[in-house]
């Protein structure tokens, strides 16, 4: 076992309030924060750390970003709501500006990430009917073992993920699980006829940052598209330039029919979520078929439009590109025994930790909080290392210097 500092009374308070009141579906880190700058968050003690999580990729631009915020202070003592049973003359200007940013013919605005995946299973299916032909009742979607595409119960019903499936049942049907990074698979799977749509997130961030081979993606485009089923990529945690591009399937030039964005669509400060994909797939949902309370309000596409210009603004996905391949090459360079794996794409990184003590990786997470540095298992042993795209590179020495340390403690 790592000796980690104690929690501190006014920590410990707020730990007790959550574990009183609060549901138990988290195991946090025990780490209580109250403020956020940048590449940094600070504790209820004052203590400043590194944010190598990111709100889950959702803060690719920096906690608190200054744009970001004067545009949600700005919209918020405007307008923040009117719902889509009137007009508002923000959600056009939105919709025009991811669209054309994008290359798509339309946007569907939703909220949380899972909302915007339900709709593009919606917008599959029903595509699959109007426009395939598929029976009624039994269109297919294709899915890969080990995605994680959010935690509603159709979406639960075709996960592999035992914590998250197991208890929760009946399922819906109409899903086939395949390996994910297999083309073979696919390619039997997508000659059944009933087959609308293939579910696919470019990199898998919760099974630890599995990055497939080098034209997996556009390979399987390719059989997709020969077969008639539309190619649906789930960037809500790949995208928005986490892996050193806008879009992770940018890397392999692949166009998905249907596009899901989430997360660090507002930098963090609202949920905001969307679904592109052009007429002939979008046009398949009409009037009072789909919708949502908050779906495209004001202040979310006031947001977002913010949020999508401060990532080119500032050039994010060159830095997360540059600083990634560094940032991989410098772990990489650290001879440790227990780290067997480094891998991922821009700033989208993972280390595999191999020990045999079940709970290594949680207790090195304890110890890089301790050093001053924020990250969390996913999976156990697997330490996902995703700061704001903002980082510099004298700020990923620091960070490298803190895991360094930190190893060292950690027989
Ligand atoms: C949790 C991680 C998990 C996502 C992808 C859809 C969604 C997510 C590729 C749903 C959400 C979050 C959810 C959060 C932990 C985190 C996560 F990989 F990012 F770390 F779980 F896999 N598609 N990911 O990553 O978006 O509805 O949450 O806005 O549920 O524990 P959401």
């Amino acid at each position: 076992m790592i000796e980690t500092l104690a929690i501190s009374e006014a920590s410990q308070h707020f730990l007790n309030l959550e574990e009183r009141y609060g549901a138990h579906n988290y195991h946090p880190l025990p780490v209580v924060l109250a403020r956020g700058k940048g590449v940094h968050v600070w504790d209820v003690d004052g203590r400043r750390y590194f944010d190598f999580l990111s709100g889950y990729s959702a803060i690719n631009q920096g906690h608190c970003h200054p744009r970001i915020i004067a545009a949600l202070k700005e919209q918020a003592e405007q307008l923040t709501l009117t719902s889509r049973a009137f007009y508002n003359n923000l959600l056009g200007e939105f919709e025009e500006y991811i669209t054309k940013l994008l290359g798509y013919d339309k946007v569907l605005p939703m909220n949380a990430g899972v909302e915007a995946v339900e709709t593009a299973l919606k917008l599959a299916r029903r595509w699959g009917y109007d426009k395939k032909g598929i029976p009624d009742q039994k269109a297919k979607i294709i899915v890969c073992s080990g995605n994680f595409h959010g935690r509603t119960l159709n979406v639960i019903s075709f996960s592999s993920d035992p914590d998250s499936r197991n208890g929760f049942g009946p399922y819906m049907p109409g899903y086939e699980i395949i390996p994910y990074n297999n083309l073979d698979a696919l390619h039997r799977a997508v000659t059944d006829p009933h087959v609308a749509g293939f579910l696919v997130e470019p990199i898998q961030g919760e099974a630890g940052v599995m990055v497939p081979d080098d034209g997996y993606l556009a390979q399987a485009a390719t059989l997709c598209k020969e077969a008639g089923v539309l190619f649906i990529a789930d960037e809500i945690q790949t995208g928005l330039c986490r892996t050193g591009m806008m879009l992770a399937c940018d890397h392999e030039g692949v166009r998905p029919d249907i596009l899901i964005l989430g997360k660090a669509l507002s930098g963090g400060a609202l949920p905001v979520s969307a679904v592109l994909a052009d007429d002939d797939i979008m046009l398949c949902i009409r009037p009072g078929e789909h919708g949502s309370t908050y779906g495209g309000n004001p202040l979310a596409c006031k947001v977002a439009i913010t949020a999508l210009q401060v990532l080119q603004d500032e050039m994010m996905a060159e830095n997360a590109a540059l600083q990634g391949e560094y940032f991989r090459q410098q772990l990489r360079a650290i001879d440790h025994s227990h780290i067997s794996i480094v891998r991922g794409k821009g700033l989208l990184n993972a280390i595999v930790i191999d020990h045999p003590h079940k709970d290594a990786a949680w207790e090195l997470c304890l110890k890089l909080r301790d050093f001053g540095l924020l990250a969390k298992p996913t999976h156990g042993h697997i330490i996902r290392l995703a700061p704001p795209l903002l980082i510099t590179r004298a700020e990923i020495d620091e960070a490298l210097a803190i895991i360094r340390t930190s190893l060292q403690h950690f027989a």
